[in-house]
């Protein structure tokens, strides 16, 4: 007989919320998924990616079984082999590079598509003990924005969001909850329901500002402008107590003299397109409220002035002194609560030599010009660099090198698989043990796995292990089991995580980590005594509108392209243009139309709407190239420029011109 079991699981996806599900399984597979109602911040539903899971798991499109390219590179053509075939090749294939060329030849990195401490961190290790170049990971993500939150407020985390219901003002920021992070909406709609406004700042109408009771749309990348002109008016108008104020920040005195004076709301209102008295009105919101909650996202930081951007909004919460009030604060993320021993997975001390660090966003560079060693063998675990990179030509250009090696470990034939020599079938984070923290909420949980590996697939950790036995590498790191990494997570943990045991951890129940934000130290001065500012983007009149990209509502970046029903829901790819620049060009919508520039060309359909500024063309998420009528995928339009500081990619600085077909 059948026997039907509820197991309790973590999504492993790439999302401030980490839920936790409850998993009904029968015959080593997946049934149904639910979201757990005893986890306070999942609260017993699911998003609309992940409430059929099981569809994802089971897919029709999951590669069963290794294959090795039989064809040109880029088309897909593959024939099966084994495991010990394909291990044996790649052994032999990197053992042959590291001779060669030096260990730095070798480039291998497991990023986002699994987000359990163990599945992505073992791979550094790996690839640490072989001599590998280094891989700065972040930069196609978080990293600029990390870097402007750090240096407004060094290590403190943003404050619990579910304090949030405390908050009388929700100030959300670039940030598309609705989105991005759909489950901290009920923690605001639950403070609206004791009287809070949300008010909106994000320069397009997204789900998120259809909600909201005010949205300002800025022009993208002028926020830097907005938030100065905001604290020019705060000043001005005498809304702070500054001398509180001073008490915990540095630089202040500099800031009001030599900075805020160019930013009064008349020149802020030409730079952002935001109405003079919109901004004082908001300052005044803002800073009268008795705690404001200010939620930061990740969208304005992917500009040249991004990280400068994340800095100056940041710095707001501090200039009204809502820190440590109930309900006040900033959230950008929760990351900076975990003290865990990452290093304890990554294991940088198994670099026998310093290697050259390679920048995530720059890696179609690195396959294309670095040549000291060039890369010659590139490993890619949970991520689709040609789609997801910028200048995703050059990524594709170098992936098309006849004598580079590359292995794709993914459960999809990804666009980036389509260029591997070697690609091996991954699991689903269901079919793994892992320990999950989550950088949007304080929980943290372990599970085991839900179901058996489907088919032979691997973890990222069994296919470390396997590789480092091959290897005849016998750091004991390698045949570790789930308690022992767990054990050495916790050995040498700083803070309240240092607190949390083992046999805690392995009841597999969401735990909490009790820890209260105190008042930061604000910086509005940098340590190299540099003051926030912004500047004028260069403009190039070949290319007279602003891209604007980001996660889309269905279809997370890629990772879900493998779901029929989620590809439908998504629908097919739109470019959406204010009616007045639709109009100069001849659109109407549902024309195909084609969103050019020196780089490339993409071929989607328009839309129309006032959902966007005037000059600006907004493209929802990240898909393959099959998704377009022609040309893409999106990211040939993304140049390589690096933020400010930081080192983060800036897709929002793309300059394109659209024309129908
Ligand atoms: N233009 C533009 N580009 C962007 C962005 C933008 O806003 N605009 N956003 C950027 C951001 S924020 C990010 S984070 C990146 C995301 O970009 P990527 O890191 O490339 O993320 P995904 O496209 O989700 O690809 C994840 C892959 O991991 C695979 N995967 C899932 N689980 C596992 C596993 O356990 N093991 C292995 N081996 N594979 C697994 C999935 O099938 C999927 O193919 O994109 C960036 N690119
Ligand atoms: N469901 C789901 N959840 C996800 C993801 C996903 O793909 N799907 N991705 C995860 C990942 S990897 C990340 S990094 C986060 C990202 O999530 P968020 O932090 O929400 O970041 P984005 O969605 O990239 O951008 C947020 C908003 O910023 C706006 N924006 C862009 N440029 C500007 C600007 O210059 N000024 C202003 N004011 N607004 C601007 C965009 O219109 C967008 O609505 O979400 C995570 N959560
Ligand atoms: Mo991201």
């Amino acid at each position: 007989m059948t026997e039907t079991r509820v197991v309790r699981a973590v999504c492993g996806h790439d999302c401030p919320d980490q839920c936790s599900l409850r998993v009904t399984v029968a015959d080593g597979r997946v049934l149904r998924v639910a979201g757990d109602p005893a986890h306070p911040f999942t609260d017993g539903w699911l998003c609309g990616k992940v409430q059929n899971y099981e569809e994802r798991v089971h897919s029709p499109d999951r590669i069963l079984t290794p294959l090795r390219r039989v064809g040109p590179k880029g088309e897909a053509t593959f024939a099966p082999i084994s495991w010990d075939e394909a291990l044996t090749e790649i052994v032999a294939r990197w053992r042959g590079v590291q001779r060669r060329y030096g260990g730095e030849a070798l480039v291998g990195y497991a990023y986002s598509g699994h987000m359990g401490l163990i599945n992505r961190n073992l791979p550094r290790a790996l690839f640490h003990a072989l001599g590998a170049s280094q891989f700065q990971t972040g930069t196609v993500c978080d990293s600029a924005a990390e870097a402007g939150w750090t240096r407004a407020m060094g290590d403190t985390p943003g404050v619990d969001p579910e304090t949030v219901v405390e908050s009388d003002l929700v100030l959300c920021w670039g940030a598309n909850l609705a989105t991005t992070n759909v489950h901290m909406l009920p923690f605001v709609e639950r403070a609206r329901e004791r009287g809070a406004r949300l008010v909106v700042v994000d320069a397009a109408r997204t789900r998120t500002a259809r909600i909201a009771d005010w949205h300002l749309m800025p022009r993208p990348g002028t926020d830097t402008a907005l938030a100065l002109g905001l604290m020019h008016v705060i000043v001005r108008d005498g809304l702070t107590d500054l001398d509180a104020v001073r008490a915990t920040s540095i630089g202040l005195g500099r800031l009001i003299a030599e900075v805020l004076p160019a930013y009064d709301p008349l020149r802020v209102a030409a730079i952002t397109g935001i109405e003079a008295r919109q901004v004082e009105r908001l300052a005044d919101l803002y800073a009268t409220a008795a705690a404001p909650f200010l939620r930061i996202g990740m969208g304005p930081s992917r500009h040249a002035g991004g990280a400068t951007t994340i800095w100056s909004i940041a710095l707001l919460a501090s200039l009204v002194n809502s820190w440590g009030k109930p309900g006040g604060g900033a959230h950008m993320d929760s990351a900076k609560i975990w003290g865990w021993n990452y290093n304890a997975l990554r294991r940088p001390d198994l670099l026998a030599r310093a290697t050259r660090t390679i920048n995530h966003s720059l890696l179609g560079r690195a396959l294309t010009e670095y040549d000291d060693p060039p890369v010659m063998a590139l490993f890619v675990a949970a991520n689709n660099p040609t789609v997801t990179c910028p200048e995703s030509a050059r990524v594709r250009a170098g992936l098309a090198r006849g004598d580079l090696f590359t292995v794709v470990h993914d459960l999809f034939l990804t666009n980036t698989a389509r260029y591997a020599d070697i690609v091996l079938p991954a699991t689903t984070a269901l079919e793994t043990d892992d320990l999950y923290r989550s950088y949007g909420t304080y929980y943290a949980q372990y599970a085991d796995r839900s179901i058996d590996p489907i088919c032979g697939a691997r973890s990222n950790a069994s296919l470390m292990s396997e590789l480092a036995d091959r290897f005849g590498i016998d750091d004991p790191l390698f045949s570790r089991s789930p308690r022992e990494h767990l054990a050495a997570l916790l050995a040498d943990a700083s803070g309240p995580t240092g607190a949390l045991t083992v046999e805690e951890l392995l009841t597999g129940d969401p735990i909490k980590l009790p820890w209260s934000v105190g008042v930061p130290l604000a910086r509005f001065e940098a340590e190299d005594g540099l003051l926030p500012s912004w500047s004028e983007p260069p403009e190039d009149p070949r290319w007279p509108l602003q891209l604007l990209t980001g996660p889309g509502h269905f279809q997370a970046h890629t990772a879900y392209e493998g779901v029929d029903r989620l590809r439908r829901r998504e629908g097919r790819p739109t470019c959406l243009l204010h009616p007045t620049d639709a109009e100069a060009r001849g659109i109407r919508a549902g024309d195909e139309v084609t969103i050019a520039n020196e780089r490339g060309v993409v071929g989607l359909w328009a839309e129309i709407g006032d959902g966007v500024p005037v000059g600006t063309a907004l493209v929802k998420t990240q898909r393959s190239r099959a998704a377009y009528r022609h040309g893409g995928p999106l990211n040939v339009l993304v140049g390589d420029d690096l933020t400010d500081f930081g080192a983060g990619a800036t897709y929002q600085d793309t300059r394109v011109e659209v024309r129908r077909d």
